[in-house]
């Protein structure tokens, strides 16, 4: 079969994304079968790029990857999946072969986005085993389609929702993602590759979707592989700088973390890379490793300065744990950026109020406010208006103390977010994830720009 892998994603910040969820989905399909990636990334009229490149190919089977339904600013909410249903639309008027979509953004709706979207097929979650199980059948003339796990699908007019199979794939036997087939731009614009040391979070926090995506058991890959596919990046675009580790959470668990640490501690390995980091078993041993390791930062989902509201959103941690994290990552010298969620369900004034001043006291390297959002509004904006006098609300507060916290990101409000002096960033020089920029390494010199 001719296979088109189309990646979908335009999201250009913080930094553009390499497709490594496609990458592994083309690695694992049989190279009987002609593949051919289509990013769309960088394209200034992606529908029309997407028709001509279909109009020449004449595909067998178009396969395509959704990563967001959510934006930075979530400004763009519904319009993610207004571009995503162009898409498809885009494929069927050049193409006569069947659709198939899956991607993170895909798998946390997928029943609602196969009727929203209507291609051929859809599967969620995970899908090395069940994207070559579906070409199979194709070929087959449809047979076998009931058995293939998280595989959705239509007969008539009535969706299948196939069941998720019983286990989540052994990650120690994936074939790896073939940066060779990555547009250089990325690296030459953006310098970040990503990379997967393992699958899975084991914690519960009330909101989170990432089970849908890899589910809670943690399926770690040998840490040699880890540093041989790094290495093997390196070799194949020499212009990356910098590599963010993609797992839910790296620090857990810590065993395998520090091994992968000590890995490349042994074979000199000298990019930097960042991850993301949980204030949970996170110890002086770890963060040491990781800086020599060549840590250039941790992402933390911190979400709440209020341990009230950390206990509803199932954190599993407190404020204190958080203080903690931040004292070691500080003595050991690597910059913290603190993620938090205002206005989760439950939340008042009084809370932020609260959020806020903890942050200004905990001062980190780097502060990420977000703003509350549930996907779902994606696809309901009614689902909006109740939420829209405490966002309002946040933001206005946020806006009248901005000067107050330089060093913190504010997506929502464009508060040092922006395409243009991101870019002036990486031309200077500086590499990795752009909030390790805000502040100078000493922490308290002059801003790179202003608020
Ligand atoms: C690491 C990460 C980041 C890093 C990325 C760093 C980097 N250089 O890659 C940072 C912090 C920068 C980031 C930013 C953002 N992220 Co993010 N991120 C993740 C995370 C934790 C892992 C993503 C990843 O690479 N996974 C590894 C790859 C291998 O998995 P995968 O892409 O999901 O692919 C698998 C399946 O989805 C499927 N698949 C993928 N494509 C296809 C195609 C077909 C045809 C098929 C059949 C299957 C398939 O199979 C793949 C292999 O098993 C996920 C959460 C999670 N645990 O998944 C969120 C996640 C992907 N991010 C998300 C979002 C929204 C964002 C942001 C918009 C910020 C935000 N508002 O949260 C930005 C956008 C950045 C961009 N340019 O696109 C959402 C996307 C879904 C949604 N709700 O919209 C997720 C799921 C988290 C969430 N909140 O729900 N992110
Ligand atoms: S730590 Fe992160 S990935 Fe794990 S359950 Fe909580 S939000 Fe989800």
């Amino acid at each position: 079969m001719k296979i088109v892998f189309v990646s979908g994603n335009r999201e250009t910040l913080p930094g553009a994304v390499i497709p490594i969820g496609l990458l592994y989905i083309m690695a694992s399909t049989p190279d009987r079968h002609e593949k051919v990636l289509i990013d769309l990334c960088f394209e200034e009229d992606p529908r029309a790029a997407l028709r001509s490149r279909l109009d020449v190919l004449q595909p067998d089977l178009i396969a395509i990857s959704m990563r967001n339904i959510q934006n930075n600013d979530y400004a763009g909410l519904s319009d993610n999946l207004a571009y995503y249903a162009e898409l498809v639309d885009s494929a069927r008027v050049a193409s006569a072969a069947p659709i198939v979509v899956g991607g993170s953004g895909f798998s946390v709706m997928s029943r609602e986005l196969m009727e929203h979207l209507e291609p051929d097929f859809g599967i969620s979650g995970e899908g090395e085993k069940a994207f070559p199980e579906l070409v199979s059948a194709l070929e087959n003339g449809g047979l076998g389609l009931n058995s293939i796990g998280a595989l959705l699908h239509w007969n008539n007019d009535a969706l299948v929702v196939n069941p998720s199979p019983a286990d989540f794939l052994n990650i120690a036997q994936l074939a790896s993602p073939d940066r060779a087939l990555v547009n250089p731009y990325y690296y030459e614009e953006y310098g970040v590759d990503s990379i997967q040391t393992k699958r899975g979070c084991p914690l519960r926090c009330d909101y989170c979707n990432y089970p849908l995506i890899e589910g809670r058991k943690g399926r770690l890959r040998a840490p040699e592989s880890v540093v041989d596919e790094m290495f093997a990046a390196l070799e194949a675009q020499p212009s990356l700088n910098h590599f963010f580790v993609v797992d839910s959470v790296f620090n857990l668990p810590i065993r395998h973390a520090k091994q992968v640490c000590r890995e490349l501690i042994r074979r000199d390995w000298q990019i930097s890379w960042s991850c993301h980091s949980n204030p949970l078993n996170f110890d002086e041993e770890f963060a040491q490793l990781a800086y020599e390791a060549g840590c250039a930062g941790m992402e933390i989902g911190s979400d709440s300065g209020c341990d009230h509201t950390l206990e509803r959103l199932k954190k599993g941690f407190t404020v204190g744990h958080i203080h903690r994290l931040h004292e070691i990552c500080t003595a050991a010298g690597i910059p913290d950026c603190h993620t938090f969620i205002l206005g989760t369900e439950g939340e008042t004034m009084d809370d932020v109020r609260q959020t806020i001043d903890f942050i200004v006291k905990l001062d980190p390297y780097s502060a990420i406010i977000m703003m509350w959002f549930d996907d779902y509004e994606a696809l309901d904006p009614e689902l909006r208006q109740p939420r829209m006098k405490l966002r309002s609300e946040i933001e206005t507060l946020l806006l009248n103390n901005k000067n107050d916290f330089p060093h913190w990101s504010i997506p929502g409000l464009g508060i040092n977010f922006d395409e243009d002096q991101f870019r002036r960033l990486r031309r200077s020089g500086r590499h990795g994830p752009i909030w390790q920029h805000l502040r100078s390494p000493t922490g308290r010199g002059p801003q790179p720009f202003t608020v």
